[in-house]
C-alpha cells in the first residue's frame, strides 16, 4: 500500500546482503531519476545519529535502536522521494514502501567484495551463507506484497546500468499512476 496521494516521488528500498552493490545502485540512481530522490544510507545514519544501542567489536557491527530508527525515518518516508539503502528491509512499514529493490549476487565475488573491505573472516562468512540461503530475499518477500518486490542481478557495470534503467521506468510508470 502506498502513503497516500501526497506524494510526488516514491519510496524505493534498494536491499540485499552487504556487498551486493546497494550504495552503487542507490548513488547512480539518485543520479539518473526523473523524480527527486534522495540516498539515504541506513547504515551511516545510525552511525551519524548514534541510533543504535550498542557496538560489537567482534563482529564490528552496530545494533540499531529500531524505535529511534524510525522515528527519524518516518517524516522523509511520509514526504517521499527517497532511496533507503539498507541490508535489511522487514523494519520499514509496509505502507512506506513503494517498491522493494532485492540485490543478488554470486558468492564468489560477493567473498571479494567482502574480502576487499576487511571484514572480519566470519562476518564474511555469515554474510556469504545469507546470501546463498536468500535470507534478505525472503525477508521481502514475507515483508511486502508480491508486486512491489523485485529481485536483480549485481554482478557488474552492466547490470548496475540495466538495474538503474529498469527502476527509472518504474519510477516513470509510477508517476503516470499518480496523476492518473
Ligand atoms: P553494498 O552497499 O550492498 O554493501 P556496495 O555498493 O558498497 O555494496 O558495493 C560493494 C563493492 O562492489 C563496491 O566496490 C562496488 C562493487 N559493486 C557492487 N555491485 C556492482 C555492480 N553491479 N557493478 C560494479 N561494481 C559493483
Amino acid at each position: 500500500m502506498s502513503a497516500g496521494p501526497s506524494k510526488s516521488a516514491p519510496v524505493i528500498v534498494i536491499t540485499g546482503t552487504p556487498g551486493t552493490g546497494k550504495t552503487t545502485h542507490a548513488q547512480l540512481l539518485a543520479q539518473e531519476s526523473p523524480v527527486p530522490l534522495k540516498h539515504i544510507n541506513v547504515g551511516d545514519l545510525v552511525k551519524e545519529k548514534g541510533l543504535y544501542e550498542s557496538y560489537d567489536h567482534e563482529w564490528q557491527s552496530y545494533t540499531v535502536d529500531e524505535d529511534k530508527l524510525l522515528d527519524e525515518l518516518e517524516p522523509l518516508a511520509a514526504a517521499g522521494g527517497v532511496i533507503l539503502d539498507w541490508h535489511t528491509c522487514d523494519l520499514f512499514p509496509e505502507r512506506w514502501v513503494d517498491l522493494v529493490v532485492v540485490l543478488r549476487c554470486n558468492h564468489t565475488q560477493l567473498w571479494e567484495r567482502l574480502e576487499k573491505r576487511n571484514y572480519p573472516l566470519k562476518k564474511i562468512q555469515e554474510n556469504n551463507e545469507a546470501e546463498i540461503m536468500e535470507v534478505v530475499l525472503d525477508d521481502a518477500r514475507s515483508s511486502y506484497a508480491p508486486e512491489i518486490v523485485i529481485e536483480l542481478q549485481s554482478a557488474g557495470t552492466e547490470d548496475l546500468e540495466s538495474n538503474v534503467a529498469r527502476i527509472v521506468q518504474w519510477i516513470e510508470a509510477w508517476q503516470k499512476n499518480q496523476q492518473s
